[in-house]
């Protein structure tokens, strides 16, 4: 790598920082059952100082995704949550509020045939907004789990109006300051509609709530063959692209660890964005977060590895040369176009990823690094002690 490109190299990293989620470091299962961790993150504090682990070898990622009803015990003081995630080495970053797990959701939240339920998820909403105020967080994140799994079951019509009343009536109670990103999903826990089932809908419904809200891409919430690069280069080119959700998967929502089934593509999505900020001239501004549940892997190691997967292939990308890209293209040189961005994946960054570690006082190998520090094996004998004395039961067996 020339002096060049490992200067364009360092300075993309410079920018780059990813949001990891406080639900990655507890237990998770699949509906079929969970096999627990002695390590995994018990409450709130466990995961705040998990992330501050990942902080502290990665250094990029100085934030941390919380989801509001499970996280906040009832009458927590968010200030008291945002001092202690500071002691950590982290800041509270997106804030997610619950919107499906209660009873009273059977039907639906923002979409249910009654008001009263959906006056109750706008408050949870409002409930949120202030939360994030006082953590000086800039993101509410929403997710909605509604849909139905019936032809018939309800007017989709009906629902979609329900969802532009409850979204702008959210969107007007906003912080100053606050981004609203609005989540899609084509299916699960609906197997007929999803509400927010596509980008398209995503982006109907944020245009109509108002200018601070923003559709929020979760790799994972696509069809197959789905081409989710081009999705970005869309809302990129709308200004609508307002984050991410990251995670990998063979087949559905699998939530896999970044890059460990199709890095190529995460690198096209990437390469959307840098090649948009070239011709803009500025790097959009875009929510990097995690959306992944490790049930196999330790949590702070697949943390750690989907972090530098992230910048391996956020570096990849940022080396695509864009005059040569944009020559081939003029000229239907396919050929050459193809091989630019071929040229740039198939570059070794690990030299410019250690210059840039190595400027920043971070250790050459986090996850080695990690390892050594013992880190796990402390976590797992103390939760596991806590664990007894708090008389958690952690699953059964067939003994
Ligand atoms: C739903 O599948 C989702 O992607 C939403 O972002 C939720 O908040 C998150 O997963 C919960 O794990
Ligand atoms: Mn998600």
């Amino acid at each position: 790598m020339n002096r060049k490109t490992l200067d364009r190299a360092l300075k993309a990293l410079n920018s780059f920082r990813i949001e990891t989620p406080s639900w990655g470091y507890a237990d998770t299962g699949t509906r079929f059952g969970k096999f627990f961790q002695d390590a995994a993150a018990i409450d709130l504090n466990d995961k705040l100082a998990d992330a501050g682990q990942v902080h502290r070898l990665t250094g990029c990622c100085p934030t941390v995704a919380v989801h509001v009803l499970w996280d906040f015990k009832k009458g927590e003081d968010p200030k008291a949550v945002a001092r202690r995630a500071r002691k950590h080495g982290v800041r509270i970053g997106s804030i997610n509020p619950n919107l499906f797990q209660d009873q009273c959701y059977k039907w639906g939240s923002f979409g249910n045939p009654d008001a009263a339920v959906r006056r109750r998820a706008l408050k949870h909403c409002v409930d949120s907004i202030k939360i994030a105020r006082a953590v000086e967080s800039e993101y509410l994140s929403l997710w909605f789990a509604d849909g139905t799994n019936y032809p018939g079951q309800d007017s989709i019509r009906a629902r979609k109006k329900r969802f532009e009343d409850g979204l702008r009536a959210c969107h007007k109670k906003l912080a100053p300051g606050m981004t609203m990103l609005v989540e899609y999903k084509p299916f699960e826990p609906a197997f007929y509609q999803t509400d927010i089932g596509d980008w398209g809908m995503a982006y109907l419904l944020a245009k109509k709530a108002g200018p601070r809200a923003k559709v929020l891409v979760d790799t994972g919430h696509h069809y197959l063959a789905q081409n989710i690069e081009q999705i970005v280069a869309f809302l990129l080119d709308e200004n609508m692209l307002g984050g991410f959700h990251f995670n990998d998967r063979r087949y559905s929502d699998d939530d896999l660890t970044l890059g460990s089934i199709d890095p190529y593509q995460v690198f096209r999505i990437f390469h959307e964005i840098h090649f948009f900020a070239a011709d803009r001239g500025k790097m959009p501004e875009i929510a990097y977060m995690i959306d992944q549940s490790h049930n196999e892997k330790p949590k702070i190691e697949a943390t750690i590895q989907t972090v530098v997967m992230a910048q391996e292939l956020y570096l990849k990308a940022a080396l695509v040369d864009h005059v040569a890209l944009r020559a081939a293209q003029a000229r239907n040189d396919v050929v050459s176009a193809e091989l630019e961005l071929k040229k740039a994946f198939f570059t070794d960054v690990s030299p410019a990823l250690l210059a840039w570690r190595k400027k920043h006082g971070l250790p050459a190998d986090p996850l080695k690094e990690h390892r050594r520090s013992g880190y796990e094996r402390k976590a797992a004998k103390e939760r596991k002690a806590r664990r007894i004395t708090l008389g958690i039961t952690q699953g059964g067996s067939y003994a």
